[in-house]
């Protein structure tokens, strides 16, 4: 059955992966499955036929058959379930590695939004200059407490897992920050992350898409 899933016509980052069908693609090409892209545009989003799919009308989303899935964690959570290759056999560890998948977005990703929110679509607020140091702290209590957690380890429990896949692609918004060189073990790990050759085949195809003109 044919794989569909959606993504933004035009990404916002110009091509630089952090929109979130990168995170589906990722874990599409680690299992090996190929899939079609859908490209929509804000306004379709918002349109009956996209809403029918995503109730928040926004990307991305998955259908396969009669199956529409939306939100990134589900989704990559339903590949890893179904496919080998991004959740171990053992039910302890593969218990474990959801948990990392939830870490990584109900504990780990939240402050880093914030943090985007408060540069992004805060900046020009009086209050931001006061709030910033706060947005700041609670980014790198995250940050610490993961690198602690992480050590010299290469993946967060074992082998590559989708939690993995989650948490690199999590960190990776915070790149621009600079917030991640303070913490070389998380650096090392990201680019452990961005240099898996499944990594690079989904990061080339939201790129062959988003790529700004030339000139
Ligand atoms: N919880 C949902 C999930 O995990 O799937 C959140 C989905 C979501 O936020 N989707 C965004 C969206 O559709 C795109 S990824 N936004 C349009 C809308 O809400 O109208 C978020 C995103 C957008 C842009 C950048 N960027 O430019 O760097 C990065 C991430």
């Amino acid at each position: 059955m044919t794989i569909t899933i959606t993504a933004f016509d035009r990404s916002p980052d110009g091509g630089k992966g952090l929109a979130r069908d990168t995170r589906v693609r990722w874990a599409l090409e680690e299992v090996g499955q190929p899939y079609e892209v859908r490209l929509v545009s804000f306004g379709a989003m918002k349109e009956p036929a996209h809403l029918a799919l995503h109730p928040f009308g926004q990307i991305p989303t998955y259908e396969e058959g009669d199956l529409g899935l939306f939100e990134t964690g589900a989704i990559v959570f339903h590949i890893a379930e179904h496919h080998a290759g991004l959740l171990p056999d053992d039910a302890n560890a593969r218990a474990r590695a959801i948990t990392w998948i939830f870490a990584a977005l109900s504990t780990v990703e939240p402050p880093i939004l914030e943090l985007m929110t408060a540069r992004i679509f805060e900046g020009d607020k009086p209050w931001t200059a006061q709030r910033m140091p706060l947005v700041l702290d609670r980014v790198r209590d995250r940050l610490g407490q993961l690198s602690a957690r992480l050590g010299d380890a290469d993946w967060l429990d074992g082998a590559f897992s989708a939690g993995d896949l989650m948490m690199v692609s999590v960190l990776l918004r915070l790149r621009a920050s600079g917030l991640l060189d303070e913490y070389p073990n998380l650096s090392a790990y990201v680019a452990r992350g961005e240099a898996r050759p499944a990594y690079k085949r989904a990061f080339d195809a939201q790129l062959a898409v988003n790529k700004p003109p030339a000139g």
